[in-house]
């Protein structure tokens, strides 16, 4: 397994957030099972409300002729957990707006892995340029615990933001909670504000908050 680079900038206190402990490696973290690959079965859908009314897929196959970049980020799970120097590379998520534009309407997007684990995120979490679908990992493909053949990586909210085994990214019109979010874990999940918990959701945050 790769490791993550060790240098000195991960020494700096201001790149930890708030109540978070640097870890060295990199640690699986995740609810059930990891989910064997069967190319002739996969495929990544986008539906929901799109632009065009129609939905869109591409076969494992297809990834490699769309739009690829590289980003390095940490990673922050919501337990506690840092893992720093993470170089994922992958469809950036700007990428999958373009190709298959969102109706005007489209406030949030969910992000769905095998399983039927889920993640949402407004749609301005979803479209950065540090957001990315990867299929490798410092120079490697994933391997099948950390979410082979493809995540979600969103690297400025905590990591249940980012499904691993990603299958689908559903357009939404309206606010609804993943997985995490409906069991107690924070609807928005920035962990500079450690928005940890669901308790901790002001009027806004999410759908049912406030
Ligand atoms: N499909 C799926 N993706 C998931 C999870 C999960 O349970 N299922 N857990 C999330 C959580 S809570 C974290 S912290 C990260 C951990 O990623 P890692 O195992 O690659 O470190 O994966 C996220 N993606
Ligand atoms: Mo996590």
């Amino acid at each position: 397994m790769a490791g993550n680079g060790q240098g000195a900038p991960t020494d700096v206190p201001e790149r930890i957030p708030p109540g978070q402990r640097l870890v060295h490696g990199w640690p699986v973290s995740h609810y059930g099972s990891v989910p064997r690959f069967r190319p002739q079965r996969w495929n990544l859908r986008v539906f929901g409300a799109t632009a065009s009314g129609d939905e869109r897929q591409w076969l494992f196959d297809d990834l490699a002729a769309l739009p690829h970049t590289t980003v390095v980020a940490d990673l922050h799970c919501a337990t506690g957990p840092t893992s720093t120097d993470h170089e994922w590379y992958g469809i950036p998520a700007r990428a999958v707006l373009d190709l298959v534009p969102p109706a005007p309407e489209v406030s949030h997007v969910m992000a769905w892995a095998e399983y039927g684990y889920s993640a949402n995120l407004r749609l301005s979490d979803f479209d950065t340029s540090e957001t990315v679908l990867a299929t490798h990992h410092n120079g490697e493909p994933l391997t099948a615990e950390h979410g082979f053949p493809l995540r979600l990586v969103v690297p400025h909210l905590y990591g249940y933001k980012s499904p691993k085994w990603l299958r689908a990214i559903e357009y939404l019109t309206e606010d609804r909670r993943g997985f995490w979010e409906e069991r107690g874990y924070h609807n928005i999940g920035d962990p500079w504000r450690e928005q940890r918990y669901s308790y901790q959701e002001k009027p806004g945050d999410g759908p049912d908050s406030g």
